[in-house]
């Protein structure tokens, strides 16, 4: 039976993904060329390094890694302005609810993210009591579609995989559920999240039971 819940951050709980794209078209433009919103897309849940490389290569740039790490860090230090003026406002509709229903459900819950900034942005937005375990970008070693981020989710709430249900809105993320033998439910488009074993458009458009059920054998 299912025992977890484990949630994506970016695109699930706040929709960051704005904001990553702010940064990274700031450093793009200093570098001479621009990135689309569309282009934005193959970024979600993927790690700052490997983001900042199909940048550069979109770009037709090859930079030494020191130059590199320079950059990472300053797209960083943009990001992080904008994460800062963060509040409770920035929960996603229906996320309050939906976590008030998997508190009554008793029902166990992890944050699985690639971001190195999870933390802090729970803290913005009050949400860190929210969950069990935290795993973030600095308890991995392989980001998205590698399952390691759920799976340290699942071994440090001391439940199976088959125990788990993942909430991802992003393909790589799905991916990286169902490679951890997790349950998915991916949150946008059925046509994009093709891996998900069932889609909705949002938190808002689910209920706890709702989901049980699909997953109750
Ligand atoms: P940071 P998620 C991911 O978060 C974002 O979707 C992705 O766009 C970002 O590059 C990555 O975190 C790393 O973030 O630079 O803050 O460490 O979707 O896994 O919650
Ligand atoms: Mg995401």
């Amino acid at each position: 039976s299912i025992k977890a819940f484990i949630f994506d951050l970016d695109g699930v709980i706040v929709d960051t993904a704005i904001y990553h794209y702010q940064a990274w078209r700031r450093l793009a433009n200093e570098l001479g060329f621009d990135i689309s919103e569309e282009f934005n897309e193959q970024l979600k849940g993927v790690s700052r390094m490997e983001s900042l490389d199909i940048i550069l290569a979109h770009g037709g740039l090859t930079l030494p890694d020191e130059k590199k790490a320079e950059l990472a860090a300053q797209k960083n230090q943009w990001y992080l302005e904008l994460v800062s003026r963060m509040t409770s406002e920035d929960i996603l509709p229906g996320v309050a609810n939906f976590f008030s229903q998997v508190r009554k459900a008793n029902l166990l819950t992890a944050l699985g993210s690639v971001s190195k900034n999870a933390p802090l942005i729970l803290e913005r937005i009050g949400m860190t009591e929210a969950f069990y375990a935290i795993i973030d970008g600095t308890k991995i070693t392989k980001g998205k579609p590698d399952p390691e981020v759920f799976t340290k989710g699942a071994a440090e709430l001391e439940v199976a995989p088959a125990e788990c249900v993942v909430f991802e809105d992003a393909v790589a993320g799905v991916e990286a559920g169902k490679r951890g033998g997790m349950f998915v439910v991916g949150l946008g488009s059925p046509e994009v999240l093709t891996q998900a074993d069932f889609v909705a458009p949002s938190l808002n458009a689910l209920t706890v039971d709702e989901v049980l059920e699909r997953f109750s054998k």
